[in-house]
């Protein structure tokens, strides 16, 4: 059935048979099949409808994604195996879209699947960024960025013929909607849908990623979050997202219209999830809209404030917010009354000014706002949530302690398992029956092999074989050689300093250095790191440099490079991590305590049976629990003590620099005479500056403890079976961090879909 439809389509596309076409041809032909597929595959919805806005979706390629949601990817599998065609090199024609920068747009997308899968009536609403985020490519041991185009004439995208004005002070935009489905595991579809300007002109990219950013009509849409390190960049994000907001909330209200809805009563139709604070001008902007329909300001911040729910991502202060009143005046001042309105009544009703919506020196906290003008504010993990609830905000949680709730982050077991680790799933199916495709809980039933060593060998056979998969994976596309009879130590996350990447490349120092003194390790390590920095943020850059110096300073050195090898990915991406996440021994989760609110990376290593070598942070303290201490290694400095610091400004890097020999010799390192000869002195010199007089995340803290916990693993690593075990252990606890879980927790608390 299926072979005859794919065989038809290739006929009349390419006037060829399956066997003759070539994987584009093939990717293609698929794309096809597989759209039509979903096209007869939709429901019927009613009910309150929920729409997740967010200004990223790190939605990853869609092909493989949509056929095992279908239930046909065993089939297509199977076809193409009759004709010697291989579906992992026809998935790599498929481009990935960047539509996101992390942790945030991938959550975005993993809850899309959820969703889906769980048949809520929800669709997701952001922007159709065309080049996304920047390609990363290494020269000369530096970052540099390039764009990366993802939108080809036939695509998973379809253009729409909704269009909507969205009034700035110097123009007005036209809008055009795309839509990309959405497949549920075994169950329907909703909805992505990107909305995009007419008048945008790709053509005024130059020099990489370089723009003109003072034209908005031809670039609002080119990148996600373009560089805002000056006023310009900000502006451009202001204008972003708005355009983002006024097109969702024009799109709600004339969907309610459509269905004769009372717009009076919007929240018995309507939920809307605010994905940390990108799009909270949603809130001002609807207000806007319900007033223009005759209903009075009051009723329509009643209304609004009944409708919104916020997501809180992070406790970082420079990640928090705050737009200058001047800048809104500047691209949306119909907004301002309202945001002033907003305010007011915040003023005269709390004394307290640290809950105002405009602070003294004029900037709008777009958090705030959110939390006085929605029903729910959620953390994304125990931890995270906590620290929100007892300091972040403190003052809000006094106020409306109702309000706040829990919602810890999960991952779509479609993809991060049964997709990216087709091995592991069918052995795990082979175990315990195929329950656990529905229900991530039943994994637990796992734990009856956990002393079995027939088991426990075969969970290791299977790393092995996706190590292999992952070598020549790398060889093929960066020329890497690396050895797979090594332990394969993991760190990708977005370069940021206070997810400590740079204690790592201590690390990788220390052992260097252990090695030349002759202390060898027992097995060889291979350290691989994949990681993009912020075109501005000079420090994210300079530990990549460092990253890469050493990278070459060890695979040119014949002593140290029968033991060590670091290997950093290029455009670290969601395709790279799944051919890397499967591989993994030791899963590196080592941000500052208290820094991390949740982290996802951590789930989806466990899930594949890497063992986490983690701070107390995020839902590593989740991750803890569930797998208690034998089967995690735990370091550093709790969360309590670190904010204590931070209170009391008393963490000085130096003195631990001064003090401490082995501290003092590794930081020294980074400027001995190797390390030059191989890199940029500019760079070294500063990041060295930067950790001995700043090291805000206080690396130099929490090194020691954590080069004690990592040679511990290694030593335990070498008792195979245990090890082993603590891996069949982190597989069978992972169900809990299954987005289906988090989305039914959403559902059941806020949505009430
Ligand atoms: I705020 N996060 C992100 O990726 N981008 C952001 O702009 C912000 C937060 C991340 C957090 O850093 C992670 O800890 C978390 O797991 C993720 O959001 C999803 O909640």
């Amino acid at each position: 059935m299926i072979e005859r439809e794919l065989q038809a389509i290739t006929n009349s596309r390419y006037n060829k048979g399956i066997a003759e076409c070539n994987n584009k041809e093939l990717y293609y032909a698929l794309l096809e099949l597989t759209k039509g597929s979903i096209q007869s595959n939709k429901k019927h919805k009613n009910g309150r409808k929920l729409y997740y806005i967010s200004a990223e979706f790190l939605i990853g390629k869609l092909l493989s994604n949509h056929l095992i949601n279908l239930g046909l990817f065993d089939e297509v599998n199977k076809i193409l195996c009759k004709y010697q065609k291989k579906l992992t090199e026809i998935e790599e024609v498929e481009p990935e879209p960047s539509l996101g920068n992390g942790g945030l747009g991938r959550l975005a997308a993993c809850f899309l699947d959820s969703i889906a899968t769980l048949g809520l009536n929800a669709d997701g609403i952001g922007l159709n960024y065309h080049f996304g985020l920047f390609k990363q490519e290494f020269d000369n041991n530096l970052q540099i960025e390039t764009i990366n185009p993802w939108i080809q004439p036939v695509s998973w995208l379809n253009k729409t013929n909704r269009t909507y004005q969205v009034v700035f002070k110097d123009f007005t935009a036209t809008s055009i909607l795309y839509e990309m489905d959405v497949t549920g595991y075994h169950n329907g579809s909703n909805k992505l849908r990107l909305f995009d300007i007419q008048t945008l002109d790709e053509s005024i990219v130059k020099n990489g990623i370089i723009f003109d950013k003072e034209k908005i009509a031809k670039n609002l849409t080119l990148f996600l979050y373009p560089d805002d390190s000056d006023e310009q960049g900000l502006l451009l994000r202001i204008y972003q997202q708005y355009f983002m907001v006024s097109n969702a909330a024009q799109l709600i209200l004339d969907e309610c219209r459509e269905e004769s809805y009372d717009l009076r009563k919007l929240h018995e139709y309507v939920v809307i999830q605010i994905n940390d604070t990108h799009p909270s001008l949603i809130i001002p902007e609807l207000i806007r809209l319900l007033t223009a329909e005759g209903i009075s300001i009051d009723e329509a911040i009643g209304i609004v404030s009944k409708t919104c729910a916020y997501t809180n991502h992070t406790i970082l202060a420079e990640a928090l917010e705050k737009w200058p009143l001047a800048y809104l005046e500047q691209v949306v001042p119909h907004l301002v009354p309202i945001i002033n309105e907003l305010d007011a009544r915040v003023k005269e009703k709390y004394e307290d000014l640290s809950v105002a919506i405009i602070d003294k020196d004029n900037r709008v906290h777009m958090a705030h706002m959110d939390i006085h003008y929605g029903f729910s504010v959620n953390g994304v993990a125990a931890l995270h949530t906590k620290i929100l609830k007892e300091e972040e905000l403190k003052a809000f949680y006094k106020l409306y302690p109702e309000k706040f709730n829990n919602k810890t982050n999960g991952i779509t077991f479609r993809r991060w398992l049964l997709h990216c680790n087709q091995p592991l799933a069918q052995y795990i199916e082979q175990l315990i029956g195929d329950g656990f495709k529905t229900d991530a809980a039943k994994l637990e039933q796992l734990l009856q092999y956990k002393d079995n060593k027939e088991v426990l060998l075969s969970i290791e056979r299977i790393k092995q074989e996706n190590k292999a998969v992952l070598k020549d994976y790398l060889m093929e596309t960066q020329g890497i050689e690396i050895d797979v009879n090594s332990i394969f130590d993991i760190q990708i996350k977005r370069l940021h300093e206070y997810k400590r990447q740079q204690m790592n490349a201590l690390y990788i120092i220390y052992k260097y250095l252990e090695v030349k003194k002759g202390n060898l390790p027992k097995k060889k390590i291979t350290m691989i790191f994949g990681a993009k920095a912020a075109p501005a943020y000079t420090i994210a850059k300079d530990i990549i440099h460092l990253l890469l110096c050493l990278q070459e300073l060890i695979d040119h050195d014949p002593e140290v490079n029968p033991y060590l090898k670091v290997v950093m990915v290029e455009n670290y991406n969601v395709t790279k991590a799944s051919k890397l996440i499967p591989a993994c021994d030791i899963s590196e989760q080592i941000s500052l305590a208290s820094k991390e609110a949740s982290g996802t990376g951590n789930m989806k290593f466990m899930l594949n049976g890497a063992v986490t070598l983690g701070t107390e942070d995020g839902a590593n303290v989740e991750i803890h629990q569930l797998v208690q201490d034998d089967n995690i290694y735990i370091f550093g400095k709790k969360s309590e003590e670190v904010i204590e610091h931070y209170r009391k400004a008393d963490y000085v890097s130096r003195v631990y620099y001064e003090e401490d020999a082995l501290i003092h010799e590794l930081v020294e390192f980074i400027l001995s005479r190797d390390m030059l000869l191989i890199g940029e002195k500019r760079n070294l010199v500063r990041l060295y500056n930067e950790l001995i007089n700043k090291d805000w995340f206080m690396t130099l803290l929490d090194i020691k403890d954590y080069i004690k916990t990592k040679d511990q693993m290694l030593e335990d690593y070498m008792d195979r079976q245990s090890f082993n075990r603590k891996a069949l252990i982190n597989i069978a606890k992972a169900g809990y961090f299954s987005s289906d879980r988090t989305i039914q927790q959403y559902n059941e608390d806020i949505w009430r879909l």
